[in-house]
């Protein structure tokens, strides 16, 4: 794509000129991209990695830190993750709709931005758009006249919270979509109304999801058309996941690399040369290294391109009134943000309304203390001088006077990264005692790195960067102490039939004795480890039967919504209770192929 050098070129102006009026000796930096030259050797791709830096977007976008997801939609009326467009717009009919009681929630929690699923898979607008009748327009709630988008945009702008679009590419219920042209044209209509009736809209989402299989529609999405609207319409927003200045983690889990490069070799999706350069250097989105001097010995090119870590604080993304006990704890909540914002990324953590239209009780609580333990862990900072600035090459280390002595369990580093991601390794040492105790090493810092440890009685700190590339600008060292946390959700019970008694009377289709009859009124799915396999199963039929001869197949979904991307276990209600000893599993996997389950990845509910 020729924007990417246009880019570059303009880029690198700016920051040429932003250098001048300064009394510093003048620097090459590269915003946003940088091409290595022919031949380059690793030495010179090192020092131009190192000065490739944020576009001022990216860098407030990751100064942020905290942004939040709210899935709501006509999901959160069929109680599915993923509809299939066919759902009766009638059935959105929240009763207490209250944008402002989300925004303040978030807000209060330390949340600096919302993004909204203003269309799903589903293809249901929440606003009244022009280009499809499948909208709040169409539902009984304020009689067709009501626009969430809206309200939220509204609630937005009371309490000074930054605002965000997901706009889904995939739509099940457009009838254009499949013909590529007319469905680029009406998801650029889409996205004209949202970035022009709306006032200022600061994050673009678009994810890649597709559940469509093989013989599904194939569309051939226009990014550059989608890119060129954003760019004239909302030139200060962020485009995420399918665009080029927020990447996906690579999970839904809240796990962020312990090693993180903004500055990394994988090329954004919406460039029509990703897929050959990724082939190339052997990489994917998910890949555990994408910034090392390994990597860049192979590649030609390097972006910009900060990682973003979407978690739900629910197992689904979409509000289910059985996922109410399922709220993650506290504990939960503070690894993720330490595996996200203390890795060097931003943390996207989804917080469903529910039917009402209302945060519910439960999330409203765990956001409370999530701030509360943050507010109590992160009051504190036990070193006295450590904003003053600090280049440093390998190495080099310092020293940092903690107020006291005083037991410490955390340390926070931050780099300029206006200035580039330069550390490659560091290690922290504690006196204590009156001798030097090595308390953690670590490899990236970028913008922000926390590093956990047991607690020790400290009196000084020492860092040392073990490699950096070129000097790096350490803007900030900090040390807390923070309460240790307990885990105190048990794990969730998804089998309620022991299973001693059962017998598989087939592995394929995975059909099985449940050695009784019972009332069976759900089954669950559950991946093993909740780790997602190209053999799991998707797509799938379920059936029943009282003497393992004579089976009836039991209307459900008929998907397991999304389990690729959060196979987490799927529970399916059935529409009423039946009466079973014998249960059947037929299922293909998202190639439609046959896929594989075991009956410890089954479990149910009598
Ligand atoms: C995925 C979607 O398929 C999920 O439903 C959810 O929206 C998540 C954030 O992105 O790809």
């Amino acid at each position: 794509m020729k924007r990417t050098n246009r880019l570059t070129a303009a880029a690198l102006l700016v920051a040429s000129l932003a250098l001048q009026g300064c009394s510093q000796r003048s620097e090459t930096y590269y915003v946003k991209h940088v091409d290595f030259p022919q031949g380059a050797t690793m030495e010179q791709k090192v020092d131009m990695a190192a000065r490739l830096v944020p576009t001022p977007q990216q860098l407030e976008w990751q100064q942020m830190e905290l942004t939040a997801f709210l899935h709501f939609g006509i999901n959160t009326f069929t109680n599915r993750e993923w509809g299939d467009g066919s759902e009766d717009p009638a059935l959105f009919n929240p009763t207490e709709l209250d944008a402002e009681q989300w925004v303040r929630s978030l807000k209060e929690s330390g949340f600096r931005m919302v993004i909204l699923t203003a269309k799903h898979h589903d293809g249901f607008c929440l606003w009244p758009t022009q280009t499809t009748k499948h909208s709040v327009a169409s539902s009984k709630w304020k009689d067709g006249k009501g626009d969430v988008v809206k309200e939220l945009r509204d609630a937005c702008a009371k309490y000074d919270m930054k605002f965000g679009v997901y706009l889904s590419p995939w739509d099940r219920n457009a009838e254009c979509y499949g013909d590529s042209p007319r469905y680029n044209q009406f998801f650029i209509n889409q996205l004209t109304e949202l970035l022009t009736n709306y006032g200022e809209v600061h994050e673009v989402w678009f994810d890649g999801a597709c559940g469509e299989g093989p013989n599904g529609k194939k569309q051939v999405y226009d990014w550059d058309a989608f890119y060129r609207t954003i760019q004239t319409l909302q030139p200060k927003a962020v485009m995420a996941i399918m665009g080029d200045d927020v990447r996906w983690v690579g999970n839904e889990k809240g796990l962020g690399r312990e090693t993180e490069w903004s500055a990394t070799v994988l090329p954004p999706g919406i460039y029509t040369r990703s897929d050959s350069v990724k082939n190339t250097l052997g990489i994917s989105s998910k890949s555990s290294d994408l910034g090392s001097r390994e990597v860049l010995a192979k590649a030609n090119e390097l972006f910009w391109y900060p990682s973003e870590v979407d978690v739900s604080i629910r197992p689904g993304w979409f509000y289910h009134a059985d996922q109410d006990n399922q709220v993650k704890s506290l504990k939960h909540l503070m690894d993720i943000y330490y595996q996200s914002v203390g890795y060097n990324s931003v943390l996207l953590l989804n917080i469903p309304p529910d039917r009402r239209g209302l945060i519910h009780e439960a999330d409203v609580q765990r956001l409370e203390e999530f701030a509360d333990y943050r507010h109590r862990a992160f009051a504190d900072n036990l070193v006295t001088d450590g904003q003053t600035p600090w280049m440093a090459a390998s190495a080099e280390s310092r020293e940092y006077v903690l107020k006291g002595t005083q037991p410490v369990n955390v340390v926070l580093l931050q780099e300029d990264i206006a200035k580039g991601q330069r550390v490659e390794a560091f290690k922290v040492e504690a006196m204590v005692d009156g001798g030097w105790q090595s308390v953690g090493e670590g490899t990236t810092v970028g913008y922000k790195r926390l590093l956990r440890f047991p607690a020790v009685n400290a009196s000084r700190l020492r860092v040392t960067l073990l490699s950096t590339r070129l000097k790096a600008n350490i803007c900030n060292v900090a040390a807390y102490y923070a309460a240790p946390l307990a885990e105190t959700q048990s794990e969730v019970q998804w089998n309620n039939l022991p299973r001693e008694s059962w017998k598989v009377t087939a592995a394929q289709p995975l059909s099985i004795d449940l050695g009784k009859l019972v009332t069976l009124k759900a089954f669950t799915y559950a991946p093993r480890n909740g780790e997602a396999k190209p053999t799991m199963a998707f797509r799938y039929t379920f059936s029943v039967s009282t003497d393992g001869k004579q089976w009836s197949e039991v209307s459900t979904p008929g998907e397991f919504s999304n389990i690729m991307h959060n196979p987490v276990p799927q529970t399916v209600t059935l529409e009423k209770p039946v009466k079973a000893r014998y249960i059947k599993l037929d299922a293909r996997t998202t190639n439609d192929q046959t896929a594989t389950v075991s009956v410890d990845e089954i479990g149910v509910t009598i």
